[in-house]
């Protein structure tokens, strides 16, 4: 440790050093004069700290890029300035899509290609012909940069833009003075007229002009007009604000420190001009700020400057848009190896995605953020550490170790004095299980940790889990997941006192993806999924299949055609995420011929019951168990995330939709939340002559108003229950399963009761459906009823469901009325309870009997011990 105290001069720069160094008004520039020994060096760079606005573009954390212009119509990376403007025309150009992609994937600033190399722009600038104002689009009279700039306002994230110094149209460029007053007058259109900048974005990139010269940049000069127009915009990459991190491919370094030497061995800058000059720099240096690296710089003499990182990196292979890379679209984990490295690396990510020649982010890329969103959100949606108890090695009192989990980066921890290790503890006091971990320094002290680990008791010892350098802003870790009631951070190297603003413990669940599916060598075929998952295949050779689904349990022989299709089950209770996408993998065998198995004819096996109720109906002696079983030979237990006993008095969101959430009702009746309540002891739903929204009408709903409520997770195989009492109107009382997947489509409708509907009092109708299946889009439904001895609407009655892998088994206070085969209901399911409409099966309900209450007084679930 290197401690320095009150004044040192160290030649032109005066600095003033506490003893713990952490101070919240320390400078972004320290000059550094020649023969500087290493240990003064370190302290010296331990104290420079952002500027106001570079820590506000650090918090930023997520920006996406759009490189859009001529070259997105030539299909090319770079064009030459000689292209045809009318060449230019997106036909759906929607920069509120653009926006609204970018906000699924968590990113805060959007920086658009104003003007590329070859000169074109997509704002109508008055210096020059080369723009949109000479395209077909919108006539000549559109402008990109006002509308991404007002899709940014209206979306709340912050605007950018990149305007290109090398141009390859401008006549001027190579003339330097006239071409500079050119470039300054583009940036001055850019500045004033489209609200605030949040960056500029100036590429160094640099070629010969029309005469044969070299263009020389005014570099000061368009720094000082951007401060002059945009005082809080940053500078990046050839700015003073933010560094290019040395590649484009998204690597990222170990050690990213955001505290540099530059002018080293050359005369210092004024350091009040330090946000007004380039920084010299190579960016592509491996090391830029190790010890090695300060000491090198302080022997020569130098100036050490906050110049953070950037890790600029496109979407797919280029940086413009083109078709033939519509299937290179970075994968999702790919993309989060970047995100760690950059965001939880102490850089910045700026993210490209090129709009298509429509003037939309292509599906695949929406596809990609959205899923990359939500894995960042369902990880970083609780701090497992939030509520731990901490302690730590050494403490000033002002800045306590619990200051690092407030949530608050102006707070943070640091040590009463100086020592070779710092251990900060955190204790839950139960078993928390996490793959993630966050750390973040108080930046406004300055960069100061250079090694560091993370530790996990195991009940006995401890265990790392994790070891790094640099933390900066922020660095996350990943591991293996990791169950323990403690864990420390020991901070084993850093420069002065090291601060800790944050911390945290987040637990990432894996994505549920579709299966792999391969050939074995010797033929056969074999398929695999994440531990705990369940695979279903099919065969398909096309029109006709078997849209049962088989379990998969080792390999097989293939048959001689077709295609072999095949969906992940993840086990219950949800471990893992799943994104919404596509969990159907499949595996061409060749050319079809023949068939490949036959369905059975959809009725075999489907029995009816009459077990004459009321009078057999069977005794309730204990509430744990089903009806049917009441004592429970079949070994079943509760199933919790399934089971309510409607008690409060509101519905739990937690587990239910107030409606459906992806269907609004069948027409004329609409779904409305308020129809839904809890109360006395019951679930009710209720329909009413009532008139639907206005803004409805047009698709069809209108008066009535109806209710819906779906369970938010989704569940396969087990006993269900519930004591309802249908409505009394012609509207529809009903409790069933379904999910719409893609690819796959089924339906358990447990009863759907007609109510006070003429002939259907006393019907209770039990139908199963295949909408579609990975193999085939042919619908069919297996559906009868039981006539009851007594109207459905007038009392409660309890009803079952008993769905296993094999069978299927319907229950009416207790007893069996109707049992069939399992062959195609082995998806996972949401379980719904609704009212419908049902113009053409019961009749439009009559008013006189409205509102009318389907009314439940509990749903409960069993899964068998086994599982199932
Ligand atoms: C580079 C440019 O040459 C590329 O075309 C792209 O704009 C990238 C972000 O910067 O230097
Ligand atoms: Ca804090």
């Amino acid at each position: 440790m290197h401690v320095i105290n009150s004044l040192t001069l160290v030649g032109a720069g005066l600095v003033l050093v506490s003893a713990s160094g952490a101070n919240a008004g320390n400078s972004r520039v320290t000059i550094v004069s020649p023969g500087t020994d290493e240990a003064t060096a370190v302290a010296l760079a331990a104290q420079v700290a952002p500027s106001p606005r570079q820590l506000a573009w650090q918090e930023l954390e997520f920006a996406a890029f759009a490189h859009f212009g001529m070259n997105t119509f030539t299909d090319r990376e770079w064009g030459e300035g000689t292209e045809d403007p009318a060449l230019f025309n997106p036909t759906e150009f929607d920069a509120r899509q653009w926006v609204r992609a970018c906000k699924d994937a968590g990113m805060t600033l959007l920086i658009v290609t104003a003007k590329h190399h070859d000169g074109f722009c997509l704002w109508p600038s008055a210096y020059t012909e080369h723009s949109v104002k000479n395209s077909p689009w919108r006539d000549g009279k559109g402008d990109v940069v006002r509308e991404v700039a007002d899709a940014c306002r209206e979306g709340g994230i912050q605007f950018g833009v990149y305007l290109s110094p090398w141009d390859r149209h401008e006549k001027t460029y190579g003339d330097s003075p006239a071409y500079n007053a050119y470039y300054m007058n583009q940036l001055r259109e850019l500045l004033t007229n489209y609200g605030p900048v949040a960056d500029v974005w100036m590429d160094g990139a640099c070629g010969e002009g029309p005469n044969g010269k070299k263009q020389e940049y005014d570099w000061k000069g368009y720094f000082a007009l951007v401060r002059e127009l945009q005082p809080n915009a940053t500078l990046s990459i050839c700015g003073p604000d933010v560094r290019w991190c040395g590649n484009e491919a998204g690597e990222c370094r170990e050690s990213e420190w955001s505290v540099l030497p530059a002018f080293i061995g050359t005369a210092p800058p004024n350091p009040a001009e330090i946000d007004l000059i380039p920084i010299p720099c190579n960016a592509m240096e491996k090391d830029l700020g190790s010890r090695a690296v300060l000491r090198d710089a302080a022997a020569k003499g130098a100036c050490f400057v906050w110049y953070p990182s950037q890790v600029d990196t496109s979407i797919r292979p280029g940086w413009f848009y083109h078709a033939k890379e519509d299937g290179k679209v970075k994968s999702l984990s790919h993309l989060l190896d970047i995100y760690y490295g950059s965001v939880g690396g102490n850089s910045q990510l700026l993210l490209n995605i090129p709009p298509d020649r429509r003037g939309r982010f292509h599906e695949n890329d929406v596809a990609r953020l959205r899923e990359l969103g939500q894995v960042l959100r369902a990880t970083f949606a609780k701090n497992l550490a939030a509520d731990a108890k901490t302690s730590a090695s050494s403490t000033e009192t002002e800045h306590p170790a619990a200051n690092t989990l407030d949530g608050d980066k102006a707070t943070y921890w640091t040590p009463a004095e100086e020592a070779a290790e710092y251990v900060l503890e955190y204790d839950f006091h139960a078993m928390r299980t996490f793959n993630r971990a966050l750390i973040q320094e108080h930046t406004p002290s300055g960069q100061r940790i250079e090694e560091f680990f993370l530790d996990a008791w195991d009940g006995q010892t401890w265990k790392t889990v994790s070891r790094a350098t640099t933390v900066g802003y922020k660095r996350l870790l990943r591991f293996d997941t990791v169950s323990a009631a403690k864990v420390r951070l020991r901070i084993t190297q850093s420069r002065l006192s090291p601060t800790l603003s944050e911390f945290g413990l987040y637990y990432e669940p894996p994505v549920l993806t579709a299966p792999a599916i391969r050939r074995k060598d010797g033929g056969r075929i074999a398929m695999s999924a994440q531990p705990g998952c369940e695979i279903r295949y099919w065969l398909d050779e096309g029109k006709r299949s078997d849209s049962s689904s088989k379990k998969y349990e080792e390999p097989f022989v293939a048959p001689k055609a077709g295609a072999i299709k095949a969906m992940v089950i993840a086990p219950d209770g949800e471990p893992y995420l799943n994104l919404g996408g596509n969990l159907v993998g499949s595996f061409e065998i060749g050319p079809p011929s023949g068939k490949i198995g036959n369905r059975a004819p959809k009725k075999a096996g489907w029995r009816n019951f009459d077990p004459k109720l009321p009078g057999a109906a069977v005794k309730r002696t204990n509430d744990d168990f089903p009806l049917s079983d009441q004592e429970n030979k079949a070994g079943w237990r509760k199933f919790a995330p399934f089971c309510d006993e409607f008690d409060g008095d509101r519905l739990d969101t937690a587990k239910w939709w107030p409606n459906n959430p992806t269907w609004k009702g069948r027409q004329p009746g609409y779904f409305s939340p308020d129809n839904v309540n809890v109360r006395d002891g019951a679930l009710h739903l209720t329909t009413r002559a009532q008139e639907p929204p206005e803004a409805l009408k047009a698709e069809g709903y209108n008066t009535f108003t109806t209710a819906a409520v779906q369970s938010k997770e989704r569940v396969r195989y087990g006993y269900f229950e519930v004591k309802a009492r249908a409505m009394a109107s012609g509207a529809s009382s009903a409790f069933w399963f379904y999910d719409a997947q893609p690819d796959w489509w089924t339906e358990i409708d447990v009863f759907e009761i007609g109510g006070r509907a003429r002939g259907f009092e006393r019907k209770y109708h039990m139908t199963v459906h295949v909408m579609k299946t990975p193999v085939t889009k042919e619908h069919f439904q297996v559906g009868d009823f039981w006539l009851a001895p007594f109207d459905l609407a007038d009392d409660y009655h309890v009803y079952g469901l008993e769905w296993d892998e094999r069978e299927l088994k319907f229950y009416v206070d207790g007893q069996m009325v109707r049992s069939g085969p399992n062959t195609d209901w082995h998806q996972p399911l949401t379980l719904n309870f609704d009212s419908e409409t049902m113009p053409e099966w019961f009749g439009l309900p009559d008013p006189k009997d409205l509102p009318s209450t389907f009314s439940i007084e509990y749903v409960r679930a069993w899964k068998k011990s086994t599982g199932t």
